[in-house]
């Protein structure tokens, strides 16, 4: 069995060959849809399964190789692997492998062309997995109106690309996906926290528009496909370091989380190194973000790791942190709210000037009640018929972002990484994400420089968001 939420220092190494099976090939072999012969070194099998989220309370979803989250899948950065994809349902799949730089068609998303898991079908293919770092991977669906297809099912799962020097200054290292359950379409519109420019812009918008459309809520809130003290807790011993991978695994909820009695020192975003390993009480994470962060036991008791949030850590969202020999009710200690500023990870360094700046000012088109909103891209619903924007290897863009909605973004660039140049106005360097979240009314500035040719998907990575409209396609040539 492979553990998929914690692995001593020990195990992370003899951990390795579980699920890469095979011999591991090296050199330079070609990527892509390969023949059936031999085993392959990754096996994600996509089919029914039912989860036990709580006490009498079970999920029936899709899921990979039958859990979830489906098992942790360790690549070495750099070496490629065969990779087995087996559909069990009734619908064609995608599997998208979030944060690598691969090629498009082994990426997993249909506007790139990417190859299909056929429903009740098999599919292989070579890849060389880049860069190192907390990935992860999860279905490319479009849902549309349907809440069990996509991001809403069982589909996902850590994917550490391991770095060819490995730092390891932790004990253990622990990985904690997030998830809602039981999704049902509501009116009532996230609370989300404004500052007096925000809800100045807002109450200007609102005027003459149509009511805002259906948003998504949830009943149930689950780390690791477990509610809140239904699962094992994460058993730790005074003194130790921990190091944890936090995934945000939701289809639509961007999420907070906090350790009660306990501070989080960030050392990556969405898996790669920060300039500034600085130290914060309440982590951010879009859907789709994920934060490893080094926690310091130095308290001893039963704690809980969960959100902020009351109501959704009593529906479930939290994991229970037991010191060694200590027992009792875990605790929550409401923490301080300071805003989330990826500016705190950044340092000072000059980027270089961009080859071409690129705007992207983000719209709104309100659904009305009953209805579906719609998003824009400089005043565009994305449209497959559409010519990709082309976008030359090896250059410098500056991706502008102006959320011109009251939303929140966590918009993700498929097989490409970018970093932080500004943020609400704030000039920054050195922090490299695969998804930026962009407050209602803000902006941010991005840099990337496409390495590998072909078609290359933007999108918001909140699924109603991106089914209704918000994509826009590059082609790197
Ligand atoms: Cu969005």
């Amino acid at each position: 069995m492979i553990d998929t939420r914690s692995q001593t220092r020990r195990s992370f190494v003899t951990g390795l060959g579980l699920l890469m099976g095979g011999c591991h090939r090296t050199g330079t072999e070609s990527e892509g849809a390969v023949p059936d012969t031999g085993k392959a070194d990754v096996t994600l099998r996509i089919g029914p399964v039912l989860v036990d989220i709580a006490k009498d309370h079970t999920i029936s979803t899709v899921g990979y190789n039958g859990s979830v989250p489906g098992p942790l899948i360790r690549m070495r950065e750099g070496v490629p692997v065969t990779v087995d994809l087996f559909n069990d349902t009734d619908a064609p799949e995608l599997v998208h492998w979030h944060g690598q730089l691969i090629p498009a068609e082994m990426d997993g998303a249909a506007e790139e062309k990417s190859l299909v898991v056929p429903a009740n079908g098999h599919l292989r293919y070579r890849l060389t997995p880049q860069p190192a770092g907390t990935r992860w991977v999860h279905s490319h669906v479009m849902a549309m109106s349907d809440l069990h297809r996509g991001t809403y099912t069982g589909q996902f799962g850590f994917v550490y690309v391991e770095p060819k020097s490995q730092p390891g200054a932790y004990d253990q290292e622990i990985f904690l996906a997030t998830h809602e359950w039981e999704p049902f379409y509501t009116s009532a519109e996230e609370g989300e926290e404004m500052d007096s420019e925000q809800r100045a812009r807002m109450a200007a918008q609102k005027k003459d528009e149509k009511p805002n459309g259906w948003e998504i809520g949830y009943q149930r809130f689950t780390i690791n496909g477990k509610c809140l003290g239904f699962g094992e807790p994460v058993r730790v011993k005074e003194g130790q370091r921990i190091l944890f991978h936090l995934l945000n695994a939701s289809a639509t909820e961007n999420i907070q989380l906090a350790l009660a009695g306990h501070t989080f020192q960030v050392v990556a975003l969405d898996g790669n190194p920060v300039p500034r390993p600085a130290f914060v009480e309440v982590l951010d994470l879009g859907t789709a973000e994920r934060i490893d962060a080094v926690v310091e036991m130095k308290n001893p008791g039963v704690w809980i790791l969960g959100t902020p949030k009351d109501d959704d850590r009593r529906d479930g969202m939290g994991i229970v942190i037991e010191y060694a020999n200590k027992s009792g009710q875990p605790r929550w200690i409401k923490p301080a709210r300071k805003p989330w500023d990826y500016t705190l990870f950044g340092d000072h360094r000059a980027a270089p000037a961009p080859d071409e700046v690129i705007p992207l000012a983000i719209g709104k088109i309100n659904g009305g009640t009953g209805g579906f909103n719609q998003w824009t891209i400089n005043g565009k619903i994305y449209d497959e018929k559409a010519e990709p924007r082309i976008v030359r290897k090896g250059k410098r863009y500056r991706l502008a972002f102006d959320n011109q909605t009251d939303d929140t973004h966590p918009v993700h660039l498929h097989r490409n990484s970018f970093e932080l140049t500004n943020v609400h106005g704030k000039s920054t360097g050195g922090v490299v994400k695969d998804v930026v979240t962009l407050k209602g009314f803000k902006k941010i500035e991005a840099d990337f420089t496409p390495g590998v040719e072909g078609l290359m998907l933007f999108h918001c990575h909140q699924q109603l968001h991106m089914d209704y409209g918000f994509k826009l396609l590059f082609n790197v040539t």
